[in-house]
């Protein structure tokens, strides 16, 4: 690790981060209501980032036009009138064609390097260094990377000694440091820079009140789900006080009211997720909060704690209502356990969400039929579904790898023109047929009358009302255009 010197060495330095807007890919998100309706999320990474720069004295302009809804052109202004010395994005895999775009586009007119970081930076640095609009890639955490990159750029070092980062030499050959990836601790990370960014417009379509946010207090995972990556990156927790601590700030700082905890799992260690509510309820931090997590992580002693601190809803991954997909997908949790914890969790007087997945290997009409009973039988508040889709790194693309016989995620980084339906593996179910049982589920879910009365009761403020009216509206409208999953199941 190199030393950066003073520890405002980036005073006179500007960064320019920016956050284009994203459609949700079709094969994660499939109905258009949800892709339209679901809301409006702060660019966490980016607002870590920002924090990192100031923490060394930079001057940081974070533009989120994913929120504001600023075009391409607007952002090039607002760039050019900021006239930055560094730009920086953070890259999704389905989303990194059209980000480039706009990294060529703000480039062309804002001729500064370019700084990369995020999932697909850290999966294919190779492959995303061959556009050349961008020059750098961090592969891990940015605390400590990204002032030892800045460092060395600004005194003309070599970059051989910075670790976690993918760069050209002046050969143009991509060198990849594959060192010192990742901090230990989460709890130096400076506080995510929110005062950059206009916090009243975020929102999620079930968030209850205003301000609103979202926030991390962990990075990796700790289990093995075969459809999610996570688990590459090790595992870290913030302490509760640290978690509590950016609560606060929230709530102090940016009169913000409700937090959606946004950690793959929250309550990975019982004792952390007991001592955040006690910290909470000490504080007397009046904030309504929920998190994702499992039902085998949560128990009768957690939900009182929780409830007497605030949380409002739980996200649960539930994935299946067949034992033998959650076996094949590695979640391994007990069905009958899941029922046990979403009726105690509604018994506790928290809302439940549930996440459940079609078309994994070994699915049937006869899984599907479990997965649709559990879905029905719960006492869930609201669900998501995905059908299946194949991220980089993770189990079922390596699977899907051997029969396409192909890293079509690598080469769809280096070729824009790439294009490839993938084939849906270990299922006889096709791509089409997924969608339509997705949407039929959906339709099964949430145009019960039960669960209609019940959320018009459960209905907060007047802009909760106007979002949900447009999202029934926008899913009835699209029902009725696409009535196929009537045919099929
Ligand atoms: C919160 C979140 C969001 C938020 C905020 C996005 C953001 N990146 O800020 C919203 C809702 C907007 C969002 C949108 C999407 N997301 Co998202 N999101 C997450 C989530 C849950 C947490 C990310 C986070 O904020 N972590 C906290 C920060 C502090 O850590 P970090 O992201 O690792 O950032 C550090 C480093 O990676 C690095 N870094 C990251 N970016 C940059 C940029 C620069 C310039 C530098 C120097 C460093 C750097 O420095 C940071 C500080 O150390 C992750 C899952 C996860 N657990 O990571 C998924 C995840 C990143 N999202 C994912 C996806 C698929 C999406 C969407 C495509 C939506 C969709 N489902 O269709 C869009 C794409 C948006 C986009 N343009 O990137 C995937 C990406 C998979 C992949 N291979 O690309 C993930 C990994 C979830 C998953 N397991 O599938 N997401």
């Amino acid at each position: 690790m190199i030393a950066v010197g003073k520890d405002n060495f980036m005073q006179g330095i500007k960064f320019c981060l920016v956050f284009p807007p994203y459609k949700e890919s079709e094969d994660i998100f499939f109905l258009k209501t949800a892709r339209n309706n679901l809301g409006k999320i702060p660019p966490l990474s980016l607002l870590a980032v920002a924090a990192i720069l100031e923490k060394y004295g930079a001057e940081v302009k974070l533009i989120d036009a994913n929120a504001s809804g600023l075009s391409v052109d607007e952002v090039i202004q607002t760039a050019v009138e900021f006239s930055p010395d560094f730009l920086g994005f953070t890259l999704s895999t389905y989303q990194f064609h059209f980000t480039l775009e706009w990294i060529r586009k703000l480039r062309s007119k804002v001729d500064v390097p370019v700084i990369v970081g995020g999932p697909h930076a850290r999966i294919y640095p190779r492959e995303v260094l061959t556009h050349e609009c961008i020059d750098y890639c961090v592969m891990g955490d940015a605390e400590d990377i990204l002032p030892q990159l800045t460092y060395s750029l600004v005194e003309k070092k070599s970059l051989t000694e910075v670790g976690g980062i993918a760069y050209k030499n002046n050969e143009g050959d991509v060198k990849s440091n594959d060192f010192s990836l990742y901090i230990d601790s989460l709890d130096g990370a400076p506080f995510p820079s929110r005062h950059l960014s206009d916090n009243s417009l975020y929102y999620s379509l079930i968030s209850k009140y205003k301000n609103f946010t979202a926030m991390t207090s962990s990075r990796g995972c700790v289990f093995q789900c075969t459809f999610c990556d996570n688990h590459c990156i090790p595992y870290r927790a913030m302490s509760p006080k640290r978690v509590v601590d950016e609560m606060e700030i929230c709530k102090k700082d940016f009169a913000i009211n409700e937090i959606d905890m946004f950690d793959g799992v929250f309550s990975v260690n019982k004792k952390r997720l007991l001592e955040v509510s006690d910290q909470i309820v000490k504080r007397k931090l009046k904030i309504y909060w929920s998190f994702r997590t499992r039902a085998d992580l949560i128990d009768k002693e957690t939900l009182t704690a929780l409830k007497s601190a605030g949380c409002i809803r739980i996200y649960y991954g539930i994935e299946s209502g067949s034992a033998k997909i959650l076996k094949n997908i590695k979640k391994n949790v007990e069905i009958e356990n899941i029922k046990y914890i979403l009726k105690l969790t509604k018994g506790a007087g928290i809302d439940t969400f549930g996440y459940f997945m079609v078309g994994n290997y070994g699915e049937t009409y006869e899984t599907i039929s479990e997965t649709m009973d559990l879905m029905l039988s719960l006492p869930l508040d609201y669900i998501q579904i995905a059908p299946i889709f194949y991220p980089p790194n993770t189990e079922v693309y390596s699977d899907l790898m051997k029969v396409i016989k192909r890293d079509y995620w690598k080469d769809y980084t280096v070729d824009s023109e790439l294009e490839m339906e993938f084939p849906i593996i270990g299922t006889d179910f096709n791509k089409s047929q997924i969608h339509s049982i997705v949407r039929k589920m959906y339709l099964r879910f949430y145009l019960r009358p039960k669960f209609i009365i019940k959320f018009i009761f459960s209905l907060k403020s007047f802009s909760q009302l106007a979002r949900s009216v447009k999202a029934v509206f926008d899913m009835v409208r699209e029902s009725v255009i696409d009535n196929s999953a009537n045919k099929e199941f």
